[in-house]
């Protein structure tokens, strides 16, 4: 019997209040109305910004719905969607391609206007969600919301990918993947016979790891306080990994001295920390050399560093979901992953059932998972 047009119950994760584990109860998911799209969640990702809503790290409105790295079927659509059909295979887009506003219209842009990752409002454009527990309102978060087996989203913020594509693992497309490896290729649009040094190796680090091997680097420095990271790192194309620790000396210099004083081609900043920022910008060549922030840096933080490092030459530039246009880049993502040029399996750790979310989180917290991925 179809759901279209019906109101879905459904078993979601919902965060009543900061510093508090999710409770997996029933909702009710309303019809999607003009333009959105209601799609049943077939795999789900955990992300370091989700749990930056159960700490407290980043303001958003409760109770509410996180998740924002997913595959999922579309349930049915409302009025005047083009983009997915019912049936189709999607992964809602967490940073979305609305093809209007200046950021989607630039070539250079990506940061889509109606994104909803400053204030995260979360709520629809027309300022209600479609989520509702015991007739009360819950907030969705990042334009989708995916700890929950139905959701709503807009159709800026899904992109249809190919129907063979395993969700557990194409999920990661939606966001760490593409959040690192978009910076190599797309934001530092990294050349083959370059040389790069990627700070933090992470899921997030390891994907522009990836990023820099598939551009055709020559040499990938990876540098990590922890060296447990460094096999696989070695593993997806890191030609070296370092440890800050093992040094007396700043580990710009380091890497300094490692390149005969030219320093790297392309430096990444994949940890969110500002001491690591300047010295990645400092570990680039000083006059061709470009260092991409990838780590979102602490709220209110503040960075002091001397213009000379940027006044001979170098570039630092910044990068939200590796400076990709989300809607276009995705589905092309996905056509790659299936024609095998690039791997996910190193980056998945754990796979869990839906309702063992907590666990989840237990195992981000205690650094023992890359990408854990809930199957509902
Ligand atoms: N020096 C070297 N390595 C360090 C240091 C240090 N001082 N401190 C920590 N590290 C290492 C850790 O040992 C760890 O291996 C790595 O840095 C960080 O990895 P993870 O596993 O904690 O995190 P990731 O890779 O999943 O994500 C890290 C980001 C910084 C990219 C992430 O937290 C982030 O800020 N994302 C960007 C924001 C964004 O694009 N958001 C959009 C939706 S998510
Ligand atoms: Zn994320
Ligand atoms: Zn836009």
């Amino acid at each position: 019997m179809s759901t279209a047009g019906k109101v879905i119950k459904c078993k979601a994760a919902i965060v009543w209040e900061p510093k508090k584990p999710f409770s997996i109860v029933e909702i009710e998911v309303a019809p999607p109305k003009a333009h959105e799209v209601r799609i049943k969640i077939l795999a789900t990702g955990i992300c370091r910004t989700d749990d930056h809503v159960l700490s407290g790290a980043i303001k958003v409105n409760f109770p509410i719905i996180p998740g924002h790295e997913a595959v999922g079927v579309v349930e049915s659509v409302g009025e005047g969607v083009t983009s997915v059909k019912p049936g189709d295979k999607v992964i809602p887009l967490f940073l979305p391609q609305c093809g209007k506003c200046s950021p989607c219209k630039n070539p250079e842009g990506n940061l889509c206007e109606k994104n909803d990752l400053g204030e995260f409002k979360g709520v629809m454009y027309d300022g209600t969600t479609r989520f509702s527990y015991k007739g009360k309102l819950v907030h969705n978060f990042a334009s989708t919301s995916t700890f929950t087996e139905y959701t709503v989203v807009h159709e800026d913020s899904v992109a249809k990918i190919d129907s063979a594509a395993p969700p557990e693992k194409a999920c990661l497309i939606g966001c760490g993947f593409s959040t690192g490896y978009g910076a190599a290729i797309r934001s530092a649009k990294v050349r083959p016979d370059t040389s790069c040094a990627v700070f933090g190796l992470g899921g997030v680090g390891l994907s522009v790891v990836m990023g820099c091997k598939a551009a055709g680097a020559s040499r990938i420095i990876g540098i990590d306080i922890n060296k447990d990271k460094f096999p696989m790192a070695k593993e997806l194309g890191a030609t070296e990994c370092i440890s800050p620790l093992d040094f007396q000396k700043p580990i710009n210099e380091v890497v300094l001295d490692m390149t005969d004083g030219d320093g790297v081609d392309y430096s990444f900043e994949v940890i969110g920390r500002t001491d690591t920022m300047t010295a990645a910008l400092a570990s680039c060549n000083m006059n061709y050399g470009t260092s991409v922030v990838v780590g979102a840096p602490p709220s209110a933080s503040q960075i002091t560093f001397s213009p000379t490092l940027i006044f001979t030459g170098r570039t630092w530039k910044g990068s939200v979901f590796g400076g990709l246009k989300s809607k276009d880049a995705v589905p092309k993502l996905v056509s790659e992953f299936m024609a095998k040029k690039f791997v996910l399996d190193p980056l998945i750790t754990h796979v869990l059932p839906f309702d063992q979310i907590n666990h989840g989180f237990e195992l981000l917290h205690k650094g023992e998972s890359i990408r854990s991925v809930l199957k509902m």
